[in-house]
């Protein structure tokens, strides 16, 4: 069974979309920021890590029986062997609306960075594709003995100190989603169903500017190994873990004033000091 599920899958799932809402583009994505301006650095966004059930039988992912593949048929979890988590739509279930006991524990506080990983992962691709931190639900810290049937999700915004090309990309195993925000829409990337360890970015460079881009990121490995690492690629350069200065939680958005506000506010200062300096002056000469 897991064999052919396998061979299903491998055909037909890697699904990388790149949707600009409002407008399409080929080359080279313009999109300008959510919350223009300059933003005091961020200390990471909050990571929520659910534990799925193994047992857990209400996938809702479509498997066609006749040709072995996901997103037609019937759910999953109609199936004898259909347990556990099998794509986005069981993700949206585990975060959305859970039934009782499909979560079995839990995790949620300050993610910095987004590089997680389960033990399998590390074991077998640490060496190749770099090693990422145990997600903190593990045990012998966290919550959890089982490594499998994981989910996770981010939130909040990038912070883009420099105008200039950029892309993202997101390390999973098995699927994931990532959503972009600026100003004119919302750009997005998704791997669902079950697949190897993998890298995707968007297939277009993005023209960012300086200020907040709104993001959400999801992910969630079934069995064996497991990952999710946000990364970004700057001037088409080699792509690195997304540093915590760059990742600011909603509640910590802190506008920094622009030099311009900056020249204002001292040359009004300095304006209120030289009359305040005036008048002392005017009073001591009359005192003398
Ligand atoms: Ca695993
Ligand atoms: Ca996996």
């Amino acid at each position: 069974m897991t064999s052919r599920l396998r061979a299903g899958h491998l055909a037909g799932s890697l699904i990388a979309t790149l949707a600009f809402v409002g407008g399409a583009a080929q080359a080279d994505v313009v999109l300008a920021p959510e919350l223009a301006g300059v933003y005091a650095a961020g200390k990471g966004v909050t990571g929520e890590f659910l534990k799925v059930s193994d047992t857990w039988h209400d996938s809702s992912v479509l498997w066609n029986e006749d040709t072995h593949s996901f997103g037609s048929g019937v759910a999953i979890g109609t199936f004898s062997w259909g347990s556990g988590l099998w794509g986005l739509a069981d993700w949206r279930t585990a975060y959305g609306s859970p039934a009782p006991g499909m979560i079995e524990s839990s995790w949620t506080g300050r993610a910095s960075p987004i590089s997680y990983a389960d033990a399998e992962y590390n074991a077998l691709y640490g060496p190749t594709w770099g090693e990422a931190a145990m997600a903190p639900l593990f045990a012998p810290n966290g919550p959890s003995a089982g490594e499998n049937n994981w989910a996770s999700r981010f939130a909040g915004y990038i912070r883009i100190t420099e105008a200039g090309t950029y892309n993202f990309g997101v390390l999973h195993d098995d699927g994931f989603f990532f959503t972009l925000g600026g100003a004119s829409g919302t750009l997005s990337l998704e791997n669902d169903f079950l697949n190897p360890r993998e890298r995707l970015g968007f297939g277009s460079n993005l023209q960012l500017g300086v200020g907040l881009y709104s993001f959400e990121l999801g992910a969630y490995d079934r069995i064996e190994a497991g990952v999710v690492e946000l990364s970004w690629s700057r001037g088409g350069g080699k792509w690195s873990v997304v540093p915590i200065e760059n990742l600011i939680r909603p509640d910590e958005v802190m506008p920094v004033p622009e030099p311009s506000t900056w020249a204002l506010m001292i040359g009004g200062l300095l304006a209120v000091g030289s009359i305040a300096s005036r008048r002392r002056n005017r009073t001591d000469a009359l005192r003398g």
